[in-house]
């Protein structure tokens, strides 16, 4: 079984600080009450990504929160992170969980029903559905409406987390569907203070009653 809690997942970015920042930035989080660690990683050869992901694994563990390696499955493997996520140009979701195992966590992106049903009938774990807002964060996407989130949410049986632009002070437009959890990159990372952010994050998600289900694929 594959249990895990995606109501507050933090999603890294590392290249606005050097190491040393990067990990007590990460680790601050992970105080503050992150439930899942993506590290996403873009411009790293293979060797510079494998040695990050062990630093990383090696804090997150201290946290019990599990770490999702983005686009890697070959890093996920050799750092025995607890699970991928995979997006529209990765591998297909169903070769990673088959290179993956049962026992691991897949992930995977989604911005439309059908694109949904699909990564959940390959044996995705969660989905990641957004840019809910414009984000700031290095990434090619498009904005997905909160209509179709809510769409999406209602098509797969899997936990859904909304993910792009999202802070404390604009949850609220999430209020009423049923998603399992935020994903932030930039409201944690770019915080003056990451704790105390992913605390507010989460207090304001449980305020508008966003993120109840801890749910088991
Ligand atoms: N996918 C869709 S939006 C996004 C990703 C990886 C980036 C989210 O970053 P931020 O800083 O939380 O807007
Ligand atoms: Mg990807």
């Amino acid at each position: 079984m594959r249990t895990f809690d995606s109501s507050l997942y933090f999603i890294t970015d590392s290249t606005i600080y050097d190491e040393e920042e990067f990990l007590i930035r990460v680790e601050q989080a992970l105080r503050g009450g992150v439930t899942l660690l993506q590290l996403r990683e873009k411009n790293r050869t293979t060797r510079e990504y494998i040695e990050l992901a062990e630093k990383v694994h090696s804090i997150s563990k201290k946290y019990g929160v599990p770490l999702i390696i983005d686009d890697r499955v070959d890093v996920a493997l050799a750092v025995d992170a607890e699970g991928v996520h995979v997006g529209a140009s990765d591998m297909p979701v169903a070769t990673a969980r088959k290179l993956m195992g049962e026992d691991k966590i897949v992930g995977a992106t989604a911005k439309t029903v059908p694109w949904a049903i699909e990564a959940y009938e390959q044996g995705a774990d969660y989905l990641g559905v957004g840019a809910i807002y414009p984000t700031t964060t290095k990434v090619k996407t498009v904005l997905t409406s909160t209509d179709t989130l809510c769409d999406i949410c209602r098509a797969v049986p899997i936990p859904v987390n909304a993910i792009g632009g999202l802070n404390k002070d604009n949850i609220d437009i999430l209020e009423g569907i049923p998603i399992a959890g935020i994903c932030a990159v930039s409201a944690m990372m770019k915080a003056d203070d990451p704790m105390q952010a992913a605390m507010e994050l989460k207090n304001r998600a449980q305020e508008l009653g966003l993120c109840k289900k801890e749910r088991e694929s």
